[in-house]
């Protein structure tokens, strides 16, 4: 009742506002005038890349949380090193990143038909969406109109949740950012999507007494980048990451501890036996992180190039 609440004072609030975000400046038809076309080639670049690779929905989700988390969503996840700044990309916890073909491609599409207008962090976002639709996830919306930014140094990467986080430090760092514990576990359900390589959890081989660290053990005799995919359906947007860690067989320390601990046990078996209420909070929680401390105005730039600043 409460949430049905709030979903109609939101809704009222966007009505009001002309589909604006509060102080934010953000907005859903942003380039309704400027670039109508930019929502469109998103859309089928995706689609396009996602038919030749649907391993590439992970990699465009996760590109997307890495660019929100570090100096807010703002596109600088994309910057290459140069030889006086070493980038976030460089960082050990960029470890295989991947989709940045995808962004290049959609960008180069958009300065063609909209110079300077369709900003590189808003690309990753609508990408990051676009891509949770086609692997089967929620449809929903996001606000446009985030800047790029002008910084993006590897020391930043300090600000990403590590994987041998237990529950307490990941409440602690996701509320850092405005996230409910909710939220935090709806979204690590984007590990619903993807792998991790054996250096993300070669801790947890000790636990030989569990069944499911032989699995690992195995995947990690092939060497630290041996992959692991998180659930049984690496390229579908489902609960079934949710059913994994029910039955034990979560990859990370960061995802299993959603289960072993009390603060988020309820949550997890909510998602896990209903998938509908999983994409509900999945879909908020999102528009929520892609909103993270975006900059408008002179704060930014919209980049040329997105490995660059202008
Ligand atoms: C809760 C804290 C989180 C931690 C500690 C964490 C950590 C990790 C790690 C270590 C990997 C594997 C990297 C590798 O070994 O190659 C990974 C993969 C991934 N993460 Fe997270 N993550 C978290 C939350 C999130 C969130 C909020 C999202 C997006 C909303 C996300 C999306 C992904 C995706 C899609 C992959 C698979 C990437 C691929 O297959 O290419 N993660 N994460
Ligand atoms: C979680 O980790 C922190 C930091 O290492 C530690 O202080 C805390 O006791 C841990 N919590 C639990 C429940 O294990
Ligand atoms: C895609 C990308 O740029 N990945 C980088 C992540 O960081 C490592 C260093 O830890 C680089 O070698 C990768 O090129």
């Amino acid at each position: 009742m409460a949430n049905l609440l709030t979903m109609f004072f939101v809704m009222e609030m966007i009505v009001v506002s002309g589909f604006s975000f509060g102080a934010s400046g953000l907005s859903m038809n942003y380039y309704l005038l400027s670039c109508p076309i930019a929502e469109p080639v998103v859309k089928n670049t995706v689609n396009t890349a996602l038919q030749d690779d649907p391993t590439l929905a992970a990699g465009l989700v996760r590109m997307h949380f890495h660019d929100c988390f570090i100096e807010g969503c703002d596109g600088s996840v994309l910057i290459d090193s140069t030889k006086d700044n070493t980038a976030e990309k460089d960082s050990p916890a960029n470890l295989s990143l991947r989709g940045y073909e995808v962004i290049d491609d959609i960008k180069e599409e958009l300065e063609k038909q909209c110079p300077g207008v369709v900003s590189c962090a808003d690309i990753v976002a609508m990408a990051a969406r676009d891509a949770v639709f086609f692997a089967g996830g929620p449809v929903y919306d996001i606000p446009k109109g985030r800047k790029d930014g002008t910084r993006s140094k590897i020391e930043d990467t300090i600000n990403l949740p590590a994987p041998i986080f237990n529950a307490s430090e990941l409440i602690k760092m996701f509320g850092q950012r405005g996230f409910s514990t909710r939220d935090m576990v709806a979204l690590s359900g984007a590990h619903t999507l993807g792998v991790a390589r054996c250096s993300s959890f070669k801790n947890r081989l000790t636990q030989v007494d569990s069944e499911f660290a032989k699995t690992l053990s195995k995947t990690c005799s092939a060497g630290d980048t041996a992959e692991q995919p998180f659930d049984s359906t690496r390229s579908d947007f489902d609960n079934q990451y949710f059913n994994a860690l029910v039955s034990n067989n979560g990859v990370l320390t960061s995802d299993q501890t959603l289960y072993n601990s009390p603060q988020t046990r309820n949550i997890v078996n909510a998602y896990a036996m209903n998938q509908a209420l999983f994409f509900l909070d999945f879909q908020q929680a999102m528009v929520k992180m892609s909103m993270l401390d975006a900059k408008q105005g002179s704060k930014g730039e919209v980049r040329k190039n997105c490995h660059q600043i202008n």
